[in-house]
C-alpha cells in the first residue's frame, strides 16, 4: 500500500484544494490530509485565515478524498509524520517547490502543478472589503497603512490629516486626502483614529452617526460618561467599536491573560507594569510637539490594561504621581499611579521622559509572570514558580508589533458583526475614567 500526505490550510476550501487532493491521491492508495492548526498558521505569517481549525477539518473530510485527516501544529511536524505513518510519498502544490527538498531523505517529494486562478486569499479578499479611512497627525499612521498590507479584507483607501507632508510616500499614494473629516467619511467604510484624544470623542461619535465601523487608539473619550455613549450608539446601530490597543491583540498576551485566568499562578495579588520611551522634545517646534501624544496617553493606556484585565475595574483607591515637562504643567513627562483592590494592589509606571526598565510582573499566590521589556510587544513571557524545576516559557510569535492582529480582528468583527472583546467595554470605559481623573487633577500628587 503507497502512502501519500500532503498538508495546508484549506480555508474556504476551493477546487484548487479538491484538484490537489484529488491528484494526491492518484498518486499512491492512503492518502493523509494535514490540516493545520491556528497558532501554526499564525507562526508562519498566515494571521488571515476565515474559518476555524474544525470547519478547515470538516470540509476536507467531506471531499470523501482523504483517507486520513491529522493536524500539523508545529514547525518540522513533517519529518515526525512521514516515519509515524510510513509514508512514501510526501506531495504538495506547485507554490511550495524546493521548499520540501529536504523530505527526500525521508520520502518521495511530489510538488503537483498549482490551479491558477483561484485562492483563498483572493475568496477572502472578495468577501469583505473594509475601506479604512485613517484620521490624524502622527507618524504612527505610516504603520498602520504598512502594516494593513498582511491583511485581507481591509484596504487604506483615505487620509484625515492636517499634515499631509509630514506623513509617507505610501500615504500620500492613497489617492485620497482630506483635512475635511466628514468628507472622509463619506468615502470609507471604516476609520483608524490617532488624532489627539481631545478630538477621540466626537470624531468616533460623528463616524458612528454616519453608520461606520470605528477602531480607535485608547483613550477613546476623555470622561467615562462619553465612553459609556458611544458603546451605547455602536451597539444601537450595529457597529463595531473597537480599542486600538495593539498588545491587546498579540497572541502571547491574550494566552497569558487566559493562563492567570485559569489560576496557573494561584490568585493575582499584584500587577506591576512599565512603559516608557524617552522622546526629544527639546527645541521641537509645539506643532511638531504637538504631534505626539503625552505620556498618559501614549502608554497609560497600555500600561493599564493588564491591571484592569485582571484585578477589574473596582479599585478602592487610587494616587497617581506625575511629573511635567515644564513648569507650564501641560504635558506629562513621567507617572507612578497606585491602585489598592479589595484583595490586590497595582502599580503602573508610564512616561515619555523619563526611561525604566519596561517589563512587566504579575504576582500570585502560587507563582508570578515575568515579561522583558518591552512587555508591550508581547511574543514571550515566563511563569516562575517556588521550585525553578516548574517554572514554564511561552512563545508566540509577533509580527509588525502586533498591529496587523489588531487589523484582522476589526476586519473579522466587521465581517461577521460580533464585536472584538480584546478591550472589553468595561476595561475601556475604566482608561476613559482614568484619563478623566487625570485631567481632573483627582489623586494627583505631583513630583
Ligand atoms: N493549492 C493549489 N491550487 C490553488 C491553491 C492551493 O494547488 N489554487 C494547493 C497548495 O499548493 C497546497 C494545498 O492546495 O498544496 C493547500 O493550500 P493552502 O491551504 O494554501 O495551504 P498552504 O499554506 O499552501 O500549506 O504546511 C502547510 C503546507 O506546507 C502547505
Amino acid at each position: 500500500m503507497v502512502k501519500v500526505i500532503t498538508y495546508g490550510t484549506y480555508d474556504l476550501l476551493h477546487y484548487g484544494h479538491i484538484r490537489l487532493l484529488q491528484r494526491a491521491k492518484e498518486l499512491g492508495d492512503y492518502l493523509i490530509v494535514g490540516v493545520t492548526a491556528d497558532d501554526f498558521d499564525k507562526v508562519r505569517g498566515k494571521i488571515n485565515v476565515q474559518q476555524s481549525l474544525m470547519e478547515r477539518v470538516e470540509a476536507v473530510k467531506a471531499t470523501g478524498i482523504a483517507d486520513e485527516v491529522i493536524i500539523e501544529e508545529y514547525e518540522g511536524q513533517k519529518i515526525d509524520d512521514i516515519r509515524r505513518y510510513g509514508v512514501d510519498i510526501f506531495t504538495v502544490g506547485s507554490d511550495w517547490v524546493g521548499k520540501f527538498d529536504y523530505l527526500n531523505e525521508y520520502c518521495k517529494v511530489v510538488y503537483l502543478p498549482r490551479t491558477e486562478g483561484i485562492s483563498s486569499s483572493e475568496l477572502r479578499q472578495t468577501r469583505r472589503a473594509v475601506s479604512l479611512g485613517l484620521v490624524g497627525e502622527a507618524d504612527f499612521l505610516n504603520k498602520i497603512e504598512q502594516e494593513s498590507r498582511y491583511v485581507n479584507g481591509i484596504h487604506v483607501s483615505g487620509i484625515c490629516t492636517r499634515s499631509l507632508s509630514r506623513l509617507s510616500d505610501a500615504i500620500r499614494e492613497l489617492g485620497f486626502a482630506t483635512e475635511s473629516y466628514e468628507e472622509l467619511l463619506d468615502r470609507v467604510d471604516a476609520v483608524y483614529i490617532r488624532s489627539q484624544p481631545e478630538e477621540h470623542y466626537a470624531q468616533v461619535k460623528l463616524a458612528l452617526e454616519r453608520g461606520k465601523h470605528v477602531l480607535c487608539e485608547a483613550p477613546m473619550a476623555l470622561s467615562e460618561a462619553q465612553c459609556r455613549e458611544l458603546q451605547q450608539l455602536a451597539e444601537e446601530k450595529g457597529l463595531v467599536l473597537m480599542d486600538a490597543v495593539k498588545t491587546a491583540y498579540a497572541t502571547a498576551y491574550a494566552r497569558m491573560l487566559l493562563l492567570l485566568k485559569g489560576g496557573k499562578i494561584g490568585k493575582v495579588v499584584s500587577v506591576d507594569a512599565t512603559c516608557t520611551s524617552l522622546r526629544d522634545t527639546e527645541g521641537q517646534d509645539p506643532d511638531e510637539a504637538g504631534r505626539h501624544w503625552d505620556g498618559v496617553y501614549e502608554w497609560g493606556t497600555t500600561a493599564l490594561l493588564p491591571v484592569l484585565q485582571l484585578l477589574g475595574v473596582n479599585y478602592r483607591s487610587k494616587t497617581c504621581a506625575v511629573r511635567w515637562f515644564d513648569e507650564k504643567k501641560e504635558h506629562d513627562s513621567f507617572l507612578k499611579a497606585d491602585f489598592v483592590y479589595p484583595e490586590a494592589v497595582a502599580t503602573v509606571k508610564a512616561g515619555t521622559g523619563v526611561k525604566s526598565e519596561g517589563e512587566l510582573v504579575i504576582s500570585g499566590t502560587r507563582g508570578y509572570v515575568y515579561v522583558p521589556a518591552p512587555w508591550w510587544k508581547t511574543d514571550y513571557f515566563e511563569i516562575r514558580y517556588e521550585d525553578p524545576k516548574d517554572n514554564k516559557r511561552y512563545f508566540y510569535q509577533l509580527d509588525g508589533e502586533g498591529i496587523r492582529y489588531e487589523l484582522v480582528a476589526f476586519a473579522k468583527a466587521v465581517e461577521t458583526g460580533k464585536q472584538s472583546y480584546a478591550v472589553n467595554p468595561t476595561a475601556s470605559a475604566a482608561i476613559c475614567r482614568f484619563m478623566e481623573d487625570f485631567r481632573a487633577g483627582r489623586d494627583l500628587i505631583e513630583i
